[in-house]
């Protein structure tokens, strides 16, 4: 069995900074061999990309803009992808979005546009990736999602992004039915509470970072590097009998009642 990824190249979507999940990933893939291409939302992120991305030691990443709302940028992103490298292995998706006074009070009041805004950036975005990205996966590949227990159960002001986490499950599940024939697996972490920008203005964060130190069976929270080496995994022939699954990379908190 061959662990390593060179030769390989992976689609990392979602590194807003040094703290991003896709970050821990995108530094996983590497340290295993792997090529890399990010997408960020807009101009204004790609010269934090571009700067994260030349601490790396090889020049050969590559860069697209591609805000997810719009199925133009989506579609052209990966002809583009296809023209320039041929054949991508696998894409990691860390994206997500809420309107942050919805992410507070009680999910009832949540905003008709609101909760189609939370769906359209969290879940359908994947269904939207995957299909353009199959295109570009000629050789089989993994598409890495990922999630939050607060898709599970219910988990104070989560609220609107728990509901879009659950269809995102579903969409995770539904596309791995789908890409199964053409050699696509599709799994997701469920990662525990990591400090990044979008968990930036939570308010009780450091509770709830204290509540898994207190009472996950590890005892502490995870890194960016812990949920980075579970996406390598995935990304890996280790992982070829997986698709449709979730994956708790939690210090095991989601087995607590
Ligand atoms: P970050 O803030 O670092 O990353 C969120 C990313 O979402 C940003 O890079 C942002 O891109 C991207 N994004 C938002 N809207 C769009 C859009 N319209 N088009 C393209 N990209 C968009 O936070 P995390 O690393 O924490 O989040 C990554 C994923 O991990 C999310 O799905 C989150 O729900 C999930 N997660 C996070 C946990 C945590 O505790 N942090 C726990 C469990 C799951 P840009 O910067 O270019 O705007
Ligand atoms: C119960 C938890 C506490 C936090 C509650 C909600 C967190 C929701 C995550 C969601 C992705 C955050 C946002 O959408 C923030 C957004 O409104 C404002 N931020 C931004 O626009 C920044 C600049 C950009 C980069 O962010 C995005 N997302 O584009 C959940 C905790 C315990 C675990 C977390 C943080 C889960 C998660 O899904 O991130």
């Amino acid at each position: 069995m061959n662990f390593s990824l060179e030769g390989k190249t992976y689609v990392v979507m979602g590194v807003a900074n040094r703290r991003s999940i896709a970050w821990g990933i995108a530094q996983a893939l590497h340290d295993a061999g792997a090529r890399l291409i990010f997408t960020y939302a807009n101009e204004r992120f790609e010269k934090p990309v571009r700067d994260l991305a030349e601490t790396l030691d090889r020049d050969d990443s590559l860069f697209y803009e591609c805000d997810v709302t719009d199925d133009d940028a989506i579609n052209t992103t990966f002809e583009n992808i296809k023209n320039d490298v041929g054949v991508i292995h696998g894409l990691a998706h860390c994206i997500a979005f809420a309107n942050r006074d919805e992410l507070k009070g009680e999910f009832i009041d949540t905003s008709r546009d609101g909760f189609l805004l939370a769906h359209n950036i969290s879940a359908f975005s994947l269904a939207a990736v995957s299909r353009a990205a199959k295109d570009v996966m000629t050789e089989g590949g993994s598409i890495v999602t990922l999630t939050y227990l607060g898709g599970e159960r219910v988990v104070e002001n989560y609220n609107v992004m728990g509901v879009a986490k659950a269809s995102l499950d579903a969409t995770m599940k539904y596309g791995a039915n789908d890409l199964g024939k053409y050699g696509i697996r599709v799994n997701a972490i469920s990662a525990g509470p990591i400090r990044t920008l979008s968990a930036k203005g939570v308010g009780d964060f450091n509770s709830i970072l204290q509540e898994i130190a207190d009472r996950a069976p590890l005892r502490k929270p995870v890194t960016q590097e812990e949920v980075g080496d579970v996406a390598y995994f995935l990304m890996s022939d280790l992982s070829r009998g997986m698709t449709g699954e979730i994956l708790h990379v939690d210090s095991g908190y989601s087995i607590l009642g």
